[in-house]
């Protein structure tokens, strides 16, 4: 078991408020187990951000505008080239010019790091995030 510490926390009552309301929709039953979890998120982001090695396990979401010139040829090449850490993609149409790219990847750091920044660089490219699952 655990042991638990008890902390007071000062918060401005707007950011209170919608928290509480957020935390209601989804269904949380005490407020405690709803900070838990949202800090054991803001401790996997910030690691993420954080830390250069070590084996990661997440999805790169990859939004692009599929009417600039070669975009697509040119995500499928990167994702060829970086076989070795992806396991899956899914691909969703989501406007007439826009897609998204889900990216299932498992690997080293570093690795993941490169092919998130050779995605970034793309032309064509309007947001790319690394959601990790896992980290060692
Ligand atoms: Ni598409």
């Amino acid at each position: 078991m655990e042991e638990i510490t008890r902390i007071g926390v000062s918060l401005p009552k707007n950011l209170l408020e919608e928290f509480d309301s957020i935390i209601g929709k989804r269904g949380y039953s005490s407020r405690s187990e709803a900070i838990r979890d949202a800090i054991r998120s803001y401790i996997i982001e910030y690691k993420w951000l954080e830390k250069e090695e070590g084996e990661a396990v997440g999805v790169l979401n990859v939004v692009y505008d599929h009417e600039v010139k070669g975009v697509s040829d040119t995500l499928i090449d990167l994702q060829h080239e970086f076989s070795d850490i992806i396991l899956a993609s899914l691909h969703l149409h989501l406007k007439r010019d826009l897609c998204l790219e889900m990216i299932i990847l498992r690997g080293d750091m570093k690795r993941i790091k490169e092919i998130s920044d050779k995605v970034s660089a793309v032309k064509g490219v309007r947001f790319v995030k690394f959601l990790t699952a896992f980290k060692e």
